[in-house]
């Protein structure tokens, strides 16, 4: 399907991004509603996240067993995993097949940039302008952006534009490029920066890591996978995906229940060193309940995992640059890499730290920083993302009255349990901000089936526009805050809390907490009938040209 420059369409619903989120809105909406959908997306395939993160080593970092849909026991048995952690391509090429599995391709507009999105209040729907010009209306418009992505994060160096050398982010890797025999410099060592240092240090002439921030880094100990292991995670798949729909973060295991500090070192210490081994990120979040919110208790993890890298480094120097000691392990997204500490010690890589001697300036041949002068050809930027709230400010959303988004969140954004907006009727958010996260598409399948049951709901009893009580959501959001103060979340400046942005607002922008819990709340939710929502029905008598909004009892 082509955009027809200054034309208009009318649909149903409109689903902005055709990766994980957006498929499966777009199967649940057109299969099982019989609605009609149009998808469109930027890019010139399906993807989202593994259509544009193409770096050297990009890969996920949770198991592949769990980061499929769980939807179709049929897909969950014909399709394999070479590994535990599929590499970017591995992961398109699943979600290419499940777009012509579900012959999804049909519906989806690609190389489409959705420029705006604005609520037409008199005839309650939205209009949806692409850059080519043509307008979508629809009744429901469903933002399934991604949280990460498409608002890449360059910081605004000095002299960059004087670089006579390449440059580019990570998630817009251009195709081609060829690093053997170049002076590579990376800035960021996020979970981006560690996936991809490993590997250009194997192709690169020489590698200068500029750091910021040293990281706690788990060994993913990545390992093809057991063929053994995977028949039996395919009979039990019905199991596995009750306990992780039902967990904290989305996988099937949690935490052992005790606190850190209910047991001696030796026993704790046997703990952490098993989940070392097996590796993952399942050492984040499988051994105690209590690493996350009391400092104590997550001390002992922080000094287990430093301990660790006072045996992989045993340079005196590198050491001093590497041992993360400013903030507590899971203050930020925990990072899980392979040979990271290991790359350091390489001759044909620098670590060159910025906290303490700051980048100066890029001049046309490197990157002046305050300890001197480092010669480049290439400078990748694995600096992250606006995350969150950046994609929806992508685009010109405008709400009741012409309110636009980028307005009404200029304090942080909002949200009612993460998935709709007072103010803006009728946009659903799939991961939206103030929505509980975790394992990504554990939490999309959940996102996406909440919002096709309430769709559903509207049409059977003819609700035509649906919002969140400010006040209520008001209330949701205060909860989030509280709930995040009371974690080590705010203890380190991230992407989570919004400090890696300068001039961003600084709250935690997700749920923090049990996502099993969220899932309960927002089930609740609806088995009520939607009671936190104002819901705006159409008046059948034509002589009133009005409509009825109804509040329920709390
Ligand atoms: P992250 O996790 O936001 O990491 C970005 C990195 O870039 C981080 O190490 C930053 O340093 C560094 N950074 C950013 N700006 C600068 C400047 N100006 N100078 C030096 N260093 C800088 O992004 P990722 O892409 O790695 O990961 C994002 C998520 O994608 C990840 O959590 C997964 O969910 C997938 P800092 O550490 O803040 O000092």
């Amino acid at each position: 399907m082509a955009s027809e420059a200054g034309t208009e369409a009318e649909v149903d619903a409109v689903v902005v991004g055709a990766g994980f989120a957006g498929l499966y809105m777009l199967h649940k909406l057109r299969d099982d509603l019989g609605l009609k959908t149009r998808v469109l997306e930027a890019a010139s395939g399906v993807g989202g996240t593994w259509h544009w993160n193409r770096f050297p080593g990009a890969r996920c970092d949770s198991d592949a067993y769990v980061y499929c849909y769980s939807f179709d026991e049929e897909l969950l048995q014909e399709w394999d995993w070479s590994g535990k952690y599929p590499t970017q391509p591995e992961i398109l090429s699943y979600l290419e097949h499940v777009a012509e599995r579900y012959d999804l391709n049909k519906d989806i507009t690609f190389n489409t940039f959705v420029d705006a999105a604005h609520f037409n209040s008199a005839d309650r729907v939205w209009e949806i302008q692409t850059r080519d010009g043509e307008i979508v209306r629809a009744r429901y418009f469903i933002t399934a952006i991604g949280h990460l992505t498409i608002a890449r994060y360059v910081p605004d160096l000095p002299g960059l534009r004087s670089f006579d050398g390449e440059w580019f982010h990570t998630s817009a890797w251009p195709e081609g490029v060829d690093l053997k025999g170049k002076r590579v410099g990376i800035i960021g060592t996020g979970s981006t920066g560690v996936q991809a240092i490993p590997v250009i240090a194997e192709e690169a002439e020489h590698l200068v890591v500029f750091q910021r921030t040293p990281q706690y880094v788990v060994p993913a100990c990545h390992e093809t996978v057991d063929e053994a292991f995977l028949a039996e995670v395919k009979a039990n798949y019905p199991e596995i995906w009750e306990r992780s729909k039902w967990s904290a973060g989305g996988f099937p295991w949690q935490h052992n229940g005790l606190s850190a500090l209910d047991v001696d070192d030796r026993e704790r210490w046997q703990v952490y060193e098993r989940l070392w081994a097996e590796g993952g990120q399942k050492f984040a979040i499988g051994s105690y309940k209590d690493i996350l919110m009391d400092r104590r208790a997550n001390d002992t993890v922080s000094e287990f995992i430093r301990a660790k890298v006072r045996e992989l480094v045993q340079d005196e120097d590198l050491l001093w640059k590497l041992l993360p000691a400013d903030h507590p392990y899971m203050a930020r997204r925990p990072i899980i890499g392979t040979h990271y500490y290991e790359t350091f010690s390489r001759t044909n890589v620098t670590l060159a730290d910025v906290k303490h001697y700051p980048i100066i300036e890029v001049t046309p041949d490197g990157i002046e920083t305050e300890e001197g002068h480092f010669a480049l050809d290439v400078i990748v930027f694995a600096t992250g993302f606006d995350a969150l709230t950046g994609p929806f400010f992508n685009i010109d959303i405008r709400g009741e009255g012409g309110l636009s988004l980028q307005e009404a969140w200029r304090d942080g954004p909002s949200g009612y349990l993460g998935l709709l907006t007072s103010g803006f009727p009728n946009m659903f958010m799939i991961t939206g901000p103030t929505s509980a996260q975790g394992n990504a598409p554990v939490a999309i399948e959940h996102h996406v089936e909440w919002i096709a049951d309430c769709i559903d709901y509207m049409r059977q009893e003819g609700v035509e526009l649906i919002q969140p009580y400010e006040d209520l959501e008001s209330e949701w959001v205060q909860g989030i805050r509280r709930r995040a103060d009371r974690s080590l979340k705010t203890l380190s400046d991230s992407w989570q809390n919004g400090s890696n942005i300068p001039g961003k607002p600084h709250m935690v922008l997700s749920a923090p907490g049990h996502f099993g819990m969220y899932r309960k709340t927002t089930d609740e939710e609806a088995a009520q009938g939607y009671p936190h929502f104002m819901k705006t029905k159409a008046i059948v008598d034509s002589r009133l040209q009005s409509s009825v909004s109804t509040r329920s009892a709390q």
